[in-house]
């Protein structure tokens, strides 16, 4: 009989890179989602009728065990998240509704319905925060520097909790940044490939900024759904850092993003303040020698690639008028 997988959060970048894979594996996937007055699913249109949809929220105990119950998973994966960090200082009582305390409802939900399934939960380098060891591993201690680290810091440790607790098989992904051409226009790089195309195409000239120095650790979000879906096939549970080990400055990503095109960034990038954060995480490198070791896991593709594989993408849907 085919495996079950239920996704939260199976609208947003990683869900549909991850339903993709259950698929082609022969699961029977469902995907949890919120009401809204629209449906805007434009990342998963292409899998209707392949994967089954439900109405939920995080917010809403109730509801997560209805779906366990009607679903009947053996695996699931909690996605869903107020994910975008500047936000998580505008809103953070709601993040950590979401981030937060949502996995405590999913975990609770879990225990008393279906003890037997396997959890994983979205970790996130962003715990890492103010480093206090470069590169960062599973066993580097935590220093959040946003609410949304926060948020994620109490998720990964109630996760570890109750695998200790209550003898779940519940894992944490320690995930450090990873995009692909279907990540929001709102984070950096999908930020910076999508105007790089539309300066191209003349439709603007400037591309206002934050911190250009900033650090990060960038994968193919394809690459890391396929860790999580390893993590959950473990004899036991446990959590793995997934990364490149490689680190590269916003500026780099700007002058590489600019360069695919043939222009120069210095020429369109200004410094804008309002996109500078409160605190900042200056430096994300991470160790994934575990991930390897245990998994079998390593990156497919690279920084470079990975920008210009977006802003070859982002030029065709400006060239055809979408995003
Ligand atoms: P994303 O594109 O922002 O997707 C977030 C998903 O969560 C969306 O499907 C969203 O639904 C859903 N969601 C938000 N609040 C919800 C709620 N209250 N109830 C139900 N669903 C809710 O994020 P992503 O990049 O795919 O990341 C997936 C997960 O990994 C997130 O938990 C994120 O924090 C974590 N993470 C991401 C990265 C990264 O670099 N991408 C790295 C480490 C960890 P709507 O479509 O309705 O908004
Ligand atoms: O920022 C700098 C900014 O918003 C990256 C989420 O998926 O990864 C993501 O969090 C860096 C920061 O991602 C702009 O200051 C400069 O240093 O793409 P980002 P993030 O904050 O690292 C982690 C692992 C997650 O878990 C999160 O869910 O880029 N930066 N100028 C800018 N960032 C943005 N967004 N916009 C700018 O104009």
């Amino acid at each position: 009989m085919a495996k079950r997988a239920l996704i939260t959060g199976i609208t947003g970048q990683d869900g549909s890179y991850l339903a993709e894979l259950l698929l082609k594996k022969g699961y029977e996937v469902h995907g949890m989602v919120r009401r809204s007055s629209e449906e805007k699913f434009e990342r998963i249109a292409h899998l209707q009728g392949k994967v089954t949809l439900h109405q939920g929220d995080l917010l809403d105990q109730f509801s997560l065990a209805a779906l366990l119950n009607l679903t009947q998973p053996d695996e699931v994966y909690n996605l869903a998240a107020q994910s975008f960090v500047p936000t998580s200082w505008n809103q953070p009582v709601l993040t950590g509704e979401f981030t937060a305390l949502g996995v405590t409802k999913m975990l609770e939900a879990i225990r008393h319905t279906r003890p037997q399934v396997r959890f994983y939960q979205a970790s996130s380098s962003e715990m890492f925060g103010k480093v206090l060891e470069v590169p960062q591993s599973e066993d580097t201690p935590f220093y959040p520097r946003s609410p949304y680290g926060v948020a994620k810091a109490y998720g990964h440790h109630i996760t570890v909790n109750y695998r200790e607790s209550f003898k779940l098989f519940a894992v944490s992904g320690i995930l450090f940044n990873h995009e692909s051409p279907r990540r929001g226009l709102e984070f950096v790089t999908r930020k910076v490939t999508y105007n790089v195309a539309r300066i191209k195409m003349g439709l603007q000239d400037k591309l206002p900024m934050g911190n250009l120095d900033a650090k990060r650790d960038w994968g193919f979000a394809g690459d890391y759904v396929d860790a999580m879906w390893r993590m959950l096939q473990q004899e036991t549970p446990e959590d793995f850092v997934v990364a490149t080990n490689e680190t590269h400055t916003v500026r780099e990503l700007v002058e590489i993003a600019f360069a695919r095109v043939g222009l120069d960034y210095q020429k369109h990038v200004v410094i804008d303040p309002a996109f500078v954060r409160p605190a900042e995480v200056d430096l994300l490198i991470g160790k994934y020698d575990k991930a390897k070791e245990k998994l079998g896991w390593e990156p497919t593709v690279r920084f470079k690639q990975l920008v210009e594989m977006m802003v070859d993408a982002d030029l065709e849907r400006v060239k055809a008028g979408t995003r």
